[in-house]
């Protein structure tokens, strides 16, 4: 078998391979990397890892030879929590914000994740479609490949679907793969306000079996916080999800310490997201269960609220992934990079710590592992070319955009910052 394409000359290529996913505990501190590398591709799909000019084994003269130029290459990234699609932005709330009134008092006074409901209901299919867009554009010019993205602007049927549906059109048209979370439990509506348990039942029994049905999302959140949805209402909701076929991840311990990581081991959800306030006892039980800890530190920059204890995580052989929580409230941010410079200056992560947390632990929190976040034969050639001599540079310079080039299933998609092609 002869590759379509080889990438020769990688100076330094971070494989992310690993014998056990997620990776924790110091294998989280290892990375595989491999000096004046290449990597071969056939049909998208990574056939050859190898060193110096062994290449020539797998080439004939059709295969495209390109040079890395000596430059660092990693998988591409993955940020596995984004409310990607929604209409309007918040702005307007951010003097309140700085001004110290806290995010879950503007949801009360039917501000926050409630505006942008009223807005998302608004907003035409087409127009969420290009706001989306922009920001899909934004995350695949800083090396992102994958993209989990969450309904929950909503709140009744119709709209969820509009958001998931536009999220479906955005996985045909655009390079970046995207992974479908149905978020309904994200706030109460305003019609329920009194009423949280008849708008409980109408999302366990009306919403879920028709996204269900329409087969809109893989997965299924809740945001389990104080004055949103109570422990007990999440695990009402996530139990039935699981019966329903769902697979799970709950928004957790982002606020209060409410007893959400222990939540989301006793129902083994794929991740538990959030956890600034988890307690040691929930850390310990998540690490058991192998639900692994989406930690998301550009909303702690951007609440101004104390960072996940991370190196207790990591101490205590829980998994963790990083991603963006890119959203119109909490963190208005699609820079994933900048999410990994927070995991360093914030989080206290190592940088080999943090691209484990960005490639292959982010695919474990999609349930994508043996598809994507390393580079090893069988997995979707999806890789960055990063302008940069090494890992820990790329967490050191901070507040820019490293990517020099992007692959997407072995397509040069990204060359100098530049989108190439939307197919
Ligand atoms: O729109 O505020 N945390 N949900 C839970 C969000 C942030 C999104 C928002
Ligand atoms: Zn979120």
């Amino acid at each position: 078998m002869k590759a379509d394409l080889v990438i020769k000359n990688i100076g330094k290529l971070a494989t992310m391979r690993s014998k056990n996913t997620p990776v924790v505990g110091k294998d989280m501190n290892n990375v595989e990397i491999l000096e004046d590398a290449y990597v071969a591709i056939k049909d998208g799909i990574f056939i050859e890892i190898g060193i110096g000019e062994n290449y020539k084994n797998i080439v004939n003269f059709n295969t495209e030879i390109n040079d890395a130029q000596g430059l660092l290459v990693t998988p591409g990234l993955i940020d596995s929590h984004t409310h990607l699609v929604h209409g309007g932005s918040r702005e307007n709330e951010f003097s309140k914000k700085i001004s110290g009134i806290p995010y879950i008092e503007i949801l009360k006074e039917g501000g926050g994740i409630l505006s942008t409901v009223k807005s998302t209901k608004e907003h035409s299919d087409e127009e969420l479609y290009s706001k989306a867009i922009k920001s899909l554009d934004r995350m695949l010019e800083l090396g992102v490949t994958t993209v989990e993205s969450k309904s929950g602007y909503g709140l009744e049927i119709d709209t969820e679907i509009k958001q998931l549906k536009v999220a479906h059109q955005l996985n045909k048209t655009h390079p970046v793969d995207l992974v479908h979370t149905f978020l309904g439990a994200h706030a109460i509506p305003i019609e329920y306000k009194n009423n949280s348990k008849k708008y409980i039942d109408i999302l366990i029994n009306e919403m879920m079996p028709k996204i269900k049905e329409l087969e809109l999302a893989e997965f299924c959140d809740v945001f389990c916080e104080e004055g949103v949805f109570s422990i007990e209402e999440s695990e009402l909701i996530l139990s039935k999800a699981k019966e329903m076929g769902f697979k799970l991840k709950i928004h957790a311990d982002e606020i209060e310490s409410l007893g959400g990581a222990e939540l989301s081991a006793k129902l083994k959800c794929i991740s538990a997201d959030h956890l600034m306030a988890a307690s040691e006892e929930g850390i310990d039980m998540m690490a058991k269960n192998k639900v692994i800890a989406n930690l998301l530190p550009a909303t702690s920059f951007n609440l101004n609220k104390p960072y996940a204890n991370a190196r207790k995580m990591i101490d205590s052989n829980l998994g963790i992934a990083l991603s963006s929580d890119y959203n119109p409230g909490s963190c208005p941010s699609e820079n994933l990079q900048f999410v990994m410079q927070l995991g360093c200056l914030g989080l206290k992560m190592t940088p080999y710590e943090v691209l484990n947390a960005v490639t292959i632990n982010a695919a474990y929190a999609i349930d994508r592992q043996n598809e994507i976040g390393s580079i090893e034969i069988g997995k979707k050639a999806d890789l960055v070319v990063f302008d940069a001599p090494n890992i820990e540079y790329l967490m050191y310079h901070f507040g820019i955009n490293h990517t020099k080039q992007v692959y997407k299933n072995g397509n040069l998609v990204v060359d100098d910052k530049v989108i190439l092609s939307k197919i």
